[in-house]
């Protein structure tokens, strides 16, 4: 058993899209903006209250930590509640219930009105704003996102943990053929560095969020999270624009995507361990 190596995550107040586009994008580095949306309407005014007073009668799709096993979609909630409901116990009690990808544009369209698109260099993907809750005992198994955004996800009320890993640590992390994660047994606060040993290599960048804060995270880069305390984030994603992560994207989201869950519906587990033992295999005997 063992810790991950990290370093802590660039801070700044602020900065100019000139420096970000030199220092952040063009390097592909991650930072951490503190004051991007100290004017935005959001920063004064989103909190856990302030989504549930404007959430009527709608119902959400709840996912926990566990991984889906066997035949089981990943896609499948494990509850699904009134959101007014869900937000209740957000705020009084410590939950893993979290839900992910809440689109503001279709579901509560007002919101629209407390945040602007930050003009730092990205080109945001303005039709895909989404909204993401987690209790405090909520974490997000380690992954990078399929379609390769460059992502700026800011976190509203409460706290929360991002353990960031570049592309270039993959080989580090023991990455399941075909999928978007990494071997979903691994205990990502308490590796085994026995029985994961390339673990040991894997350098990390970490990032502690608090209420407004604002992270770029470069594409492909992979993202562990807890959340401290029940909290929502948003983040807003700007697609690929390089050819080569262009094809990647359209390969993940219309090929890998769809031959992964269709060996997943007719083989299941025998599937899934199947991709987990060469994971094992790839990795350890990169590290030969
Ligand atoms: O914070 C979360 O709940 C998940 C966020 C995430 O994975 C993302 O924005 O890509």
């Amino acid at each position: 058993m063992g810790q991950f190596k990290t370093v802590p995550v660039d801070r700044v107040k602020n900065i100019t899209k000139e420096e970000f586009i030199e220092k952040y994008y063009k390097p592909q580095r991650p930072v951490l903006i503190e004051e991007l949306t100290k004017d935005w309407g959001a920063f004064k005014k989103w909190n856990l209250d302030y989504v549930q007073e404007r959430s009527g009668d709608q119902v959400v799709p709840l996912y926990n930590n566990e991984p889906a096993k066997g035949k089981e979609s990943v896609y499948a909630p494990v509850k699904e509640m009134k959101l007014a409901e869900y937000i209740e116990i957000l705020k009084t009690k410590p939950t893993d219930l979290r839900m992910f990808f809440y689109n503001i544009l279709d579901s509560m369209p007002e919101l629209l009105d407390d945040f602007e698109y930050p003009e730092i260099g990205l080109k945001f993907f303005k039709r895909l704003p989404a909204l993401f809750f987690g209790g405090g005992k909520s974490k997000v198994f380690m992954h990078y996102d399929i379609d390769l955004p460059d992502n700026l996800h800011i976190h509203f009320q409460g706290h929360k943990s991002v353990t960031l890993f570049s592309p270039e640590q993959t080989k580090y992390l023991y990455k399941v053929p075909f999928s978007i994660h990494n071997i979903d047994k691994i205990d990502m606060d308490n590796p085994d560095f026995e029985k994961y040993p390339a673990l040991q290599y894997a350098e990390g960048i970490q990032a502690d969020m608090k209420h407004g804060d604002a992270l770029y995270m470069p594409s492909r880069y992979w993202h562990y999270i807890k959340y401290l305390d029940g909290g929502f984030s948003m983040t807003l994603r700007a697609l690929p624009r390089r050819p080569k992560n262009v094809a990647t994207m359209l390969y993940n989201v219309f090929i890998m995507r769809h031959f992964d869950n269709l060996m997943r519906n007719v083989s299941g587990d025998k599937w899934l361990n199947y991709k987990e033992k060469l994971a094992l295999k790839r990795t350890n005997k990169r590290l030969k």
